[in-house]
């Protein structure tokens, strides 16, 4: 695979002093330009990038962005390749489902109840016989009482709430189910899965944050209806998970310093917000110089108000004064400006390759690994399902390069299918092709790879897939060393 040299990137990252490995290969293709990242259009524009107060996309639209429940796999819009190739496995990546708020937000000072009756997650331990091994199913609910002083010492949102912050919520635990359904709907033909889990056929994969496994227990309902029992694997050590992912890289963190906090490419939105953070900040009663992040990003009011509107609940008012409200008008600037940063931070800053790869190439090394196994016959996995979070999509879109970049909502996913051509032998000689889809349908990226270089990764070599990991991540030992560093 040939990749165009691109000075800039080229000299740049020579001066950082990476393994030559990884540095002289890691090439930005800068992703299209649209609405989502053009500035002016952020700022001054009108209307949602998307849906955010619905989980229901109607079908004829289906395949937009909702960040409540973003469009995945399902029959409707599956399109299935010609009967030359064979579907030998499937590797899924995706998003939790929708929540409720984490709990830093209760210094949102505004008071949106939630409640979560009958809706708390279950945590329980089971033994492999005996008594321990049929425990009584334990539920959380979460309380306070007024008695205990601290209480009163988080915000409103606490107080008289049963959830626990986060959780999934219901509805996300309905969509989760459904997000099962619609993959068995698909899959389970293509794969000739059994209604039951089969552990020798199928594996799951979780994060050590609690509410990846809730949404596994609702989506494998979904996906094997008879089966009630499951396995989750899970790197639950925070040294080496590569799915969250928590792997130490400071390199990947100061680089991305660099392009964010350090550079006026990435203040300048910032400051050109000033007015809307002003009103926000009159709602919230957020500090202008607060140290919990809420004026280095717009992560958190716009995670704090789509969670509130994915729910059906209206948008805040100050606890002080009813009538000052977050206009829908201000609230689709700050969706519109949360997936400017996304796009930003993953795909036009020229750096954000390089962050991609460093912060998630352990993760796509291990898929790399599993999709060899599969050509080497030496695995009987036909089936891989990572439950995971918008950190983990994000870095893989970035990876991928994909074309448009927005901050992938509840249940974003990404599946990479293997296929084996009967007979017949690709460009690189070998039976075996990879199909990646992104909410669904082939994704397109700005790499040179695909026919004619079009981007779009559709039955491509899986050589060239492996060509261009080696090329942007390395081997494991390039990628610690790189990521170690500085
Ligand atoms: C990986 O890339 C390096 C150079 O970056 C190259 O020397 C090596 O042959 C490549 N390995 C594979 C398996 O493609
Ligand atoms: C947005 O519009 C205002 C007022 O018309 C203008 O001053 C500002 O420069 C515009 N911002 C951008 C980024 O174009
Ligand atoms: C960005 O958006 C503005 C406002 O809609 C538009 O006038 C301008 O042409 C856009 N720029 C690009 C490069 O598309
Ligand atoms: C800032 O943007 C310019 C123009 O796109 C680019 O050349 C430069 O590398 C960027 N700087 C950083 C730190 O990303
Ligand atoms: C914020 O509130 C202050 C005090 O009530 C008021 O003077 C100011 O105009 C408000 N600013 C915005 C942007 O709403
Ligand atoms: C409400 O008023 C109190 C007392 O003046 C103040 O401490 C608090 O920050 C205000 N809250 C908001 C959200 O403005
Ligand atoms: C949904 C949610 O809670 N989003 C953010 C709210 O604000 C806190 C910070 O106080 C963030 O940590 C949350 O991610």
């Amino acid at each position: 695979m040939v990749l165009p040299c691109l000075e800039a990137v080229f000299l740049f990252v020579l001066t950082l002093g990476f393994p030559a490995s990884i540095a002289t290969n890691v090439v930005h293709f800068p992703p299209k330009s649209t609405n989502l990242n053009n500035l002016t259009f952020v700022l001054n524009g009108t209307g949602a990038p998307g849906i955010f107060d619905t989980s229901i996309t109607p079908d004829e639209e289906y395949g937009i962005y909702n960040w409540c429940n973003m469009p995945h796999v399902r029959k409707r819009e599956y399109r299935t390749p010609s009967s030359d190739f064979r579907l030998k496995y499937i590797e899924v990546i995706h998003r939790h489902h929708k929540r409720t708020p984490y709990n830093t937000n209760t210094f949102f000072k505004e008071d949106i109840p939630w409640g979560c009756n009958e809706a708390g997650p279950i945590y329980y331990g089971k033994g492999p016989e005996g008594v321990a091994s049929e425990p009584t199913v334990v539920q959380w609910s979460a309380y306070t009482n007024p008695d205990n002083p601290f209480t009163n010492t988080v915000g409103p949102g606490f107080v008289g709430s049963n959830c626990a912050f986060p959780q999934i919520s219901t509805e996300g635990l309905t969509d989760a189910f459904t997000h099962g359904a619609d993959l068995r709907s698909v899959y389970g033909e293509l794969l000739g899965l059994s209604t039951r889990l089969d552990p020798s056929t199928f594996k799951i994969r979780v994060t050590d944050n609690q509410i990846t496994s809730q949404v596994a227990g609702a989506l494998l309902h979904g996906l094997f209806p008879e089966s009630s029992q499951a396995t989750a694997l899970i790197e639950i050590n925070e040294a080496f998970d590569s799915l969250q992912p928590t792997y130490s890289c400071p390199s990947a963190n100061s680089v991305f310093t660099q392009y964010t906090t350090d550079s006026s490419n990435w203040t300048e939105h910032l400051t050109a917000a000033k007015n809307l953070y002003q009103s926000l900040d009159n709602v919230s009663g957020i500090a202008t110089q607060d140290s919990a992040g809420w004026h280095t990003s717009f992560d958190h009011y716009y995670d704090n108000m789509s969670a509130k509107q994915c729910h059906s609940k209206s948008l805040p008012c100050s606890v002080n004064d009813t009538s000052l409200c977050v206009s829908q008008a201000q609230a689709d600037t700050v969706y519109r400006l949360g997936n400017y940063e996304y796009s930003y931070y993953y795909r036009d800053a020229p750096q954000s390759t390089l962050y991609s790869s460093l912060h998630y190439g352990a993760w796509v090394l291990e898929l790399a690994g599993h999709l060899r196994q599969q050509m080497e016959g030496k695995s009987q996995v036909r089936y891989f399902h990572n439950i995971a979070h918008d950190g983990s999509i994000a870095p893989l879109l970035g990876i991928l390069q994909v074309a448009e970049m927005v901050w992938p909502g509840m249940g974003s996913e990404v599946v990479f299918e293997l296929y084996e051509k009967n007979g017949a032998t690709n460009s690189k000689s070998s039976n075996f092709f990879l199909r990646v889809l992104w909410s669904g349908q082939p994704i397109q990226t700005s790499l040179p790879l695909g026919q004619n270089n079009n981007g779009v990764l559709d039955m491509i070599p899986v050589e060239d897939f492996f060509g261009y990991v080696n090329a942007t991540v390395g081997t494991g030992s390039d990628l610690v060393k790189a990521c170690n560093s500085n």
